[in-house]
């Protein structure tokens, strides 16, 4: 029998982890024959909750779930974790501020990167959903003393699968066959989801598409207010599709992405394509042996770039907004 893997779920309360943690526990993230141990963190006011998941969780029986706890203490939850899916934060209520959310959510974050630099394993992985996401990993990943940035990303994913699905759509190719999709910046309705680079079977998209009216008029807004259009439709939000998407992050940074393909990682910047370097930031990348590494050297159209700069400019906006947080 394998060694478990502790994995950490914060805001094992809410809807996305009521998709996400059963996930888990199948073994739909590490494979059929690697038990885990789910180490599940919310707050006092949804502690009942978290423990009616837990009872849900042992009624399924699932033979890889080697155990679980349940608590609302970050320490408690982090102690010897080998993954977090930091998803547990605050929505913003009628009236506040985005600053205020920005200030509040930082908050949970800063106390949160400390637990991990004091309790996870050196060799975490940690992936940060819960929003404003990119931000709060910078924050998170900032007061990890003791552990390297490299350690941290934030969840850009389901904005990357949401691209590949309407294109997918539009140009009548299977998921499959698509490779090199790219959303740049943040993870809110700045963000740029950019095609071009895109292979259909290995065969550059401009074979198949030759649209640029759908793609900055439909495709590009499309997929930037696809979250408000799944609230507007389902009445809450995304859910089981941002649970799917924090496996296929987590898995591809685990096991690697696929080869000639890449993914889209919130990560560092390291200052590439003019990106203020520490920003945490939406870009391609290619994941190898648990390591992530941003693509190099794409040539950007003149609308990409400004696409970029209007996103990473929000980003920075957001980082001045929680200056205090990051000393
Ligand atoms: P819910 O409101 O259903 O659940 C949030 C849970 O987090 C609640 O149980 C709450 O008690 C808990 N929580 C609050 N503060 C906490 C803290 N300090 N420690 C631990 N748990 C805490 O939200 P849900 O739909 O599950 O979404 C969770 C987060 O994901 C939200 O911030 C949401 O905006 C964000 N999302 C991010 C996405 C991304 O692509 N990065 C997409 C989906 C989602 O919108």
């Amino acid at each position: 029998m394998k060694k478990p893997v502790r994995i950490a779920i914060t805001g094992a309360g809410g809807q996305i982890c009521y998709s996400l943690l059963f996930r888990l526990a199948h073994g739909d993230l590490l494979g059929p024959d690697q038990p885990v141990i789910l180490q599940l963190l919310d707050i006092p006011v949804a502690e009942q909750t978290m423990r009616g998941v837990l009872m849900e969780l042992e009624d399924c029986a699932f033979p890889l779930l080697q155990d679980m706890t349940a608590s609302t203490d970050p320490e408690t939850a982090f102690r010897d974790i080998d993954l977090a899916f930091l998803i547990g934060s605050r929505p913003r209520s009628k009236g506040m501020e985005r600053r205020d959310l920005l200030a509040f959510n930082g908050g949970i974050f800063k106390e949160q990167g400390r637990a991990l630099s004091n309790m996870a394993q050196r060799h975490v992985k940690v992936l940060v959903v819960g929003n404003p996401a990119n931000t709060n990993g910078l924050i998170a990943r900032h007061h990890a003393h003791d552990l390297s940035p490299d350690n941290f990303s934030s969840m850009m994913r389901l904005d990357h699968n949401r691209a590949l699905a309407q294109l997918s759509l539009k140009i009548r190719q299977p998921l499959h066959s698509l490779t090199r999709m790219t959303v740049w910046g943040n993870h809110s309705p700045s963000q740029f989801p950019d095609l071009s680079q895109v292979h259909v079977s290995g065969q550059p998209i401009q074979h198949f598409l030759d649209d640029h009216d759908w793609i900055e008029q439909t495709f590009v807004p499309t997929v930037q207010k696809r979250g408000a259009a799944v609230i507007e439709t389902r009445g809450l939000s995304s859910a089981a599709s941002a649970a799917n998407a924090a496996l296929n992050h987590m898995h591809d940074w685990l096991h690697g992405t696929a080869e000639g393909d890449w993914v889209t990682m919130g990560v560092p910047s390291d200052g590439s394509y003019g990106i203020p370097e520490g920003l945490m930031c939406g870009f391609p990348v290619i994941c190898h042996q648990g390591h992530y590494q941003i693509v190099k050297n794409i040539e950007l159209n003149q609308f990409s770039r400004t696409m970029i700069e209007a996103s990473w400019r929000e980003l920075a906006e957001e980082k001045q907004a929680v200056s205090s947080l990051l000393t």
